[in-house]
């Protein structure tokens, strides 16, 4: 670890995307034109210009505000320089020597997308497409937007190189707005707000800082190697380290995604005051629920309303309370709760919100178990694999369009849970159950030793990530479709994701 830089925190106030417009738009379509670029910018008082990689050259990226049902077209264009500034490790499978360094392609995650355009790791591309990844198909990607409302995000999705081209930063945020949530009068316009928390390190020059390997007295290690899950020491929101919020008196509504490479957050206010959680992953929930902390792993988003009304004059920290948070990372933001108001405030804080269409078990057409496993590689490092497969074996989940499957997700890695990640489907997590891991890991059979566990109150809605704790079998229940191709289902901790923790998904139709 370099020298570590001491920055002062709530310094700088939080910064808020830009939306981001569309070059042509029409009744039901829209066409955008985004290009990844390397640039420098400022992400605290006390530090220089910093450089990144970004969507339009701003990290995070542009928002993008669309329609329910509203065709977009967005033209992805990488500027990216040849060259890596961060550590590539060319012993990862797909991120070969031979290979250029700046590749990229998107991926809209939580997005009902068809395959073609849903930034499939080995569709990426360079500049001016110049040279492409083998399974790339189109230069203009398609969403259609099918899903509810709710906050989706963009970011890089490139095979062997996904860790580094995020912590680059290349993420970005995606709203998609309906009828539905226009009629509840939830806060909006200033008083709705993304939270993009993710976490960085610094060099003394105020360079950002990732590992070129694992410790750099270990002999024998491919130069540069990857890393396990990396907690960089420092806090950034929307691309600001440790900013502050002024705010006024009132109800708000934070659209919050973790999106660090790896870390866990458990959030709570400084002061106690709980959170309204209005959605998860995959927008609003049925009825609203209060709760006093949530975890967040990397990828999960909540949609939560905070009401200031009661804590005029006070500042307060919003903090995170994961057990290995270390002291400077257990600090996220800070409200400060000093501007007096500046109209009533009259938006709601609905408690019946929205109608969300249960599957129940008895539709599964399959159940599937699939286990996570760690080995080690020819180096000695550990592998993380999702029922014991590499990327490149045969594929093994393939699944009838439009069928609903269970998935149980087995987890034996004695570590920290993981976020597993489905493509193209929203899912409702149906429990977790804790068993025998030593007998299941000599005869393959599950001895359940407790009840099963509801999801979390905030988990209730629909997921596409889901936290899957070392020791328990969680349960998730899907329909697959309704686009047919190739997708894919990963760890969302972007250092299991580029090595190997990634497998593809065929969804098809039968042929009769
Ligand atoms: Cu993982």
């Amino acid at each position: 670890m370099p020298d570590k830089l001491k920055l002062n925190k709530f310094v700088d106030e939080l910064p808020i995307p830009n939306t981001l417009y569309p070059i042509t738009r029409s009744n039901y379509s829209s066409y955008y034109e985004v290009t990844m670029k390397e640039f420098s910018q400022k992400l605290h008082r006390d530090l220089g210009p910093t450089r990144l990689w970004g969507y339009e050259g701003v990290f995070p990226g542009p928002t993008f505000e669309v329609l329910k049902n509203e065709t977009v077209f967005v033209k992805w264009i990488n500027d990216l320089p040849n060259k890596h500034f961060l550590p590539v490790d060319p012993t990862i499978h797909g991120s070969e020597i031979t290979l250029p360094e700046g590749r990229s392609v998107v991926h809209l995650h939580g997005g009902r997308t068809p395959a073609h355009s849903d930034g499939y790791p080995e569709a990426w591309f360079t500049k001016n497409f110049e040279k492409t990844g083998p399974l790339f198909e189109r230069e203009v990607y398609t969403y259609p937007n099918i899903e509810r409302a709710t906050m989706l995000w963009y970011h890089d999705h490139t095979i062997g190189i996904t860790r580094l081209n995020v912590y680059a930063g290349l993420v970005g945020c995606y709203f998609i707005r309906d009828n539905l949530e226009r009629s509840l009068n939830l806060p909006r316009g200033e008083y709705e707000i993304p939270l993009v928390i993710v976490d960085r390190s610094f060099n003394p020059d105020g360079s950002i800082y990732y590992p070129s390997g694992p410790d750099p007295n270990e002999v024998g290690l491919p130069q540069p190697s990857l890393v396990p899950p990396f907690d960089a020491d420092t806090i950034l929101v929307n691309g600001m380290v440790y900013p502050f919020l002024n705010v006024e008196p009132r109800k708000y509504r934070f659209r919050i995604l973790n999106a660090a490479n790896s870390r866990i957050l458990t959030l709570k206010m400084e002061s106690n005051q709980p959170f309204y959680q209005i959605g998860t992953d995959g927008g609003l929930l049925e009825k609203t629920v209060k709760i006093n902390e949530f975890m967040l792993l990397s990828a999960e988003r909540v949609d939560v309303i905070i009401d200031f009304s009661q804590f005029y004059g006070q500042t307060i920290i919003l903090k995170n309370i994961t057990k290995s948070a270390s002291p400077e990372t257990t600090d996220v933001m800070q409200f400060r709760v000093t501007v007096p108001l500046k109209s009533a405030d009259t938006s709601s804080l609905p408690y019946h919100l929205s109608e969300i269409l249960r599957l129940p078990r008895t539709l599964a057409k399959r159940t599937r178990d699939l286990t996570l496993v760690r080995i080690k590689d020819e180096y000695g490092r550990s592998l993380n694999l999702l029922d014991g497969k590499m990327w490149i074996d045969r594929i093994s989940e393939k699944i009838e369009v439009d069928t609903v499957e269970i998935w149980r997700i087995i987890n034996i890695i004695d570590d920290d849970p993981h976020p597993i990640h489905l493509h193209l489907v929203d899912f409702q997590i149906l429990d977790r159950q804790p068993f025998d891991v030593s007998h299941y890991q000599k005869t393959g059979n599950l001895i359940f030793t407790g009840s099963p566990n509801p999801p979390d109150p905030y988990e209730k809605g629909l997921k596409d990530t889901v936290r899957t704790p070392f020791g328990y079998v969680t349960s998730i229940i899907a329909r697959f479709g309704p686009f047919t191709g190739r997708y894919v289902w990963h760890c969302h901790m972007l250092e299991h994701e580029d090595y190997e923790m990634m497998r593809p998904i065929e969804i098809f139709k039968p042929n009769w």
